[in-house]
């Protein structure tokens, strides 16, 4: 099979096309990513050795390069990470977002409806479900939750998926949703929780936690989010979203002691900053029907993916040191100059 993989130079599209390489060596795997400040082609360096493998640097966005990519590839199975990520980004510039996350999904789906695909999966989130209280852990989002969303990122990945399951509809495009929860592993950005505090941990710097720290996340493994997608887009059936969470709650704050902890570093460094605005409470998953339906279960443990993914940070230094040391800064003054000096005042 040939399967296009968009947004693979950054952190779970690139785990998927390690887990597809290694688990599926007859499948042919193209990459395209616009490589933005979160995509990184270091990322793919040993992918690029593979036979099997092409990256292509294109923006999803760009109808004529992906109608030209799709004619000569013929694809199987389309897949589709490519997005604007970062919850605190989009509340600075809801623009991108709409383009790349709604716009760019549209694209994909045209071509997909043009040259005959046999699968179109759409890489969604559970962030489309807006937030639960913290004083009803007997709630849970299931599939059919209705979408109530937070933030711009959030409201762009609702949007994206009303079209998807309109191309279902409308047009019969054989279509897939999932909708994950926090991932957490090798190569995530260190503009997300877990790498930002593994990173500033180590050059002993300041830990912001967002207001009181007790909203919590539901996190898994990113390997397991991928082995997943993996069981969706080969027996998942036609239509259905998916739900995909590892029933593992935790408060920010627990997270960065942890991260403290394994580190050797001082609690002292943890710094309540100001709050991100609508800033969603409580994330659960469960994820009943994809336990049912294809035999799913999360395979890593809390306890041995953070400390898997504190030592990969620790071998892999010269990948994010370059991220923190560069354009990356920029974002960091900007983004947290004023939230530390606004708890100073
Ligand atoms: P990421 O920001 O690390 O990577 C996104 C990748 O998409 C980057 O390589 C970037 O260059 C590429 N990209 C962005 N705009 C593009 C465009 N217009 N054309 C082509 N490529 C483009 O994000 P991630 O954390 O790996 O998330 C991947 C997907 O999974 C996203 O759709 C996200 O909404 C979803 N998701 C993420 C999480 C999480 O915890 N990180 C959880 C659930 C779902
Ligand atoms: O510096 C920080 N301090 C802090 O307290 C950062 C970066 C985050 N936080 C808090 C905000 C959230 O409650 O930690 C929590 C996790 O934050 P993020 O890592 O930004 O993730 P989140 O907003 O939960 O969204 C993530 O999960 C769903 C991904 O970024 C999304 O792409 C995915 O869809």
């Amino acid at each position: 099979m040939n399967i296009l993989v968009t947004g693979g130079a950054g952190f779970i599209g690139a785990n998927f096309v390690y887990l597809e390489l290694k688990e599926h060596p007859e499948d042919r795997i193209v990459c395209v990513d616009k490589l933005t400040y979160a995509g990184n082609l270091e990322t793919l360096k040993k992918a690029m050795q593979c036979d099997n493998f092409r990256f292509v640097k294109a923006d999803i966005c760009d109808r004529k390069a992906m109608f030209d990519l799709f004619a000569e590839e013929n694809f199987d199975i389309v897949v589709n990470f490519a997005a604007e990520s970062h919850v605190d980004r989009s509340i600075e510039n809801p623009e991108i977002f709409l383009q790349t996350n709604i716009l760019g999904t549209q694209v994909l789906m045209d071509a997909s409806k043009e040259y005959g695909v046999k699968r179109y999966h759409q890489v969604s989130t559970d962030e489309v479900y807006g937030d639960l209280p913290l004083n009803r852990p007997d709630l849970f989002f299931t599939e059919t939750t209705p979408l109530k969303t937070s933030s711009p990122y959030s409201s762009s990945k609702a949007g994206a998926d009303l079209l998807v399951n309109a191309y279902h509809r409308t047009y019969g495009l054989p279509t897939t949703i999932s909708r994950c929860s926090n991932n957490y592993g090798p190569y995530q950005f260190p503009e997300k929780l877990i790498p930002l505090m593994i990173a500033n941990a180590l050059a002993e710097k300041p830990l912001p936690v967002y207001g009181e720290g007790v909203n919590v996340r539901d996190w898994l493994y990113v390997e397991d989010h991928c082995k997943a997608i993996d069981l969706i887009i080969r027996n998942g059936k036609v239509g259905e979203v998916y739900n995909i969470g590892g029933h593992n709650e935790m408060k920010n704050i627990d997270i960065v002691k942890i991260i403290c902890k394994a580190l050797g570093k001082s609690e002292d460094l943890i710094v309540h900053v100001t709050d991100r605005k609508g800033h969603d409470m409580r994330y659960a998953i469960d994820p009943a029907k994809i336990h049912a339906e294809l035999g799913w279960l999360p395979e890593t443990r809390f306890a041995d993916g953070i400390q898997k993914t504190i030592k990969w940070y620790l071998d892999n230094k010269e990948w994010w040191e370059r991220i923190v040391s560069g354009e990356y800064q920029n974002y960091y003054d900007n983004m947290y100059g004023d939230r530390i000096k606004d708890v100073e005042k």
